[in-house]
């Protein structure tokens, strides 16, 4: 089980002055990609929205309910303790709504929430078809505030601005974030799908409050975990490589299939590993954070 102090321990790393490189949360859909990130060197976890949406079929798009997310979260808890933050879109648009989803995300064992500012409903950041809309800062706050209210610290609250998505001004996406900030939020992520990696640069030179700065570099991998700590990043999420990767791997197994007839046995993965992977009920050492 993840120990209630998870949020704790998250929170003191986001804060500490010593933090030697940002935390490195990945996005994992299950508990083998959980075990697999935290073998190779990962700190935390991300329940992503998009992959969750995408390993039952759906759109990212305001479908998914706290219980399909807490599901996700409980099976993460059976491999590892370490902290395992939570992509609650615009939590439904509604005050009570993140109530519900935050209190239900605690007692599934989750340490922190990231919630986003996009009207209800959301699309995902990256979606061609369409694209993101604000809600009301003020709705935003309310939220942030009823989170804190009924789940006191147990959670770090990430709160995310699409402003930049939405094409807005940085001055915009700072204003929100500060007035976030001061609804009760713990950290602030304000997402950028800046492809040239000048925009997030630009955004951490440019944030001077106290709250530490979250970013999810998907539309930016040619800044390294060092080069977005140096730039002032204290928590990077890489969210869906994971998916990708096993997307990719898949396909390739799934080809070699219809070339040969048979799946020749993987010396990477063979069935064993799985099981070594997963040790059901042993769960990490806490040694990183
Ligand atoms: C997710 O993983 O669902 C995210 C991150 O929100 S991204 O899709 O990269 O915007
Ligand atoms: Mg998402």
């Amino acid at each position: 089980m993840p120990t209630s102090d998870a949020a704790a321990r998250l929170r003191r790393s986001l804060t500490s002055p010593t933090l030697a490189r940002p935390v490195l949360a990945a996005g994992a859909v299950n508990a083998m990609a959980a075990r697999l990130a935290i073998e190779e060197g990962f700190d935390a976890l991300w329940v992503s929205g998009l992959e969750v949406s995408a390993a039952l079929g759906l759109p990212d798009a305001n479908v998914l309910s706290a219980r399909d997310l807490a599901d996700v979260v409980t099976a993460l808890g059976r491999v590892t303790e370490r902290p395992v933050i939570v992509d609650v879109d615009n939590a439904g648009g509604t005050v009570e709504g993140a109530a519900r989803i935050a209190a239900d995300l605690v007692r599934a064992g989750a340490a922190a929430v990231c919630l986003e500012d996009s009207a209800y409903p959301k699309c995902n950041s990256f979606a061609a078809h369409t694209t993101q809309q604000l809600a009301a800062a003020d709705l935003v706050v309310r939220q942030i505030e009823r989170i804190r209210k009924i789940v006191g610290d147990e959670l770090v609250i990430i709160s995310r601005t699409e402003s930049l998505i939405a094409g807005m001004s940085l001055e915009l996406a700072m204003g929100r974030s500060t007035r976030f900030v001061e609804a009760g939020a713990d950290a602030v992520l304000i997402h950028s799908k800046d492809q040239t990696g000048g925009q997030p640069v630009e955004v951490a030179a440019r944030w001077t409050n106290a709250a530490p700065l979250v970013t999810v570099p998907t539309a930016f991998p040619q800044l390294t975990s060092t080069d977005l700590g140096q730039a002032g990043y204290r928590l990077c999420i890489y969210a869906n490589q994971f998916s990708r990767a096993a997307l990719a791997g898949m396909r390739a197994a799934a080809r070699q299939f219809t070339r040969e007839g048979t799946f020749r046995p993987s010396t990477e993965a063979p069935l064993a590993a799985v099981g070594d992977l997963l040790r059901v009920g042993e769960p990490d050492a806490l040694s990183c954070i």
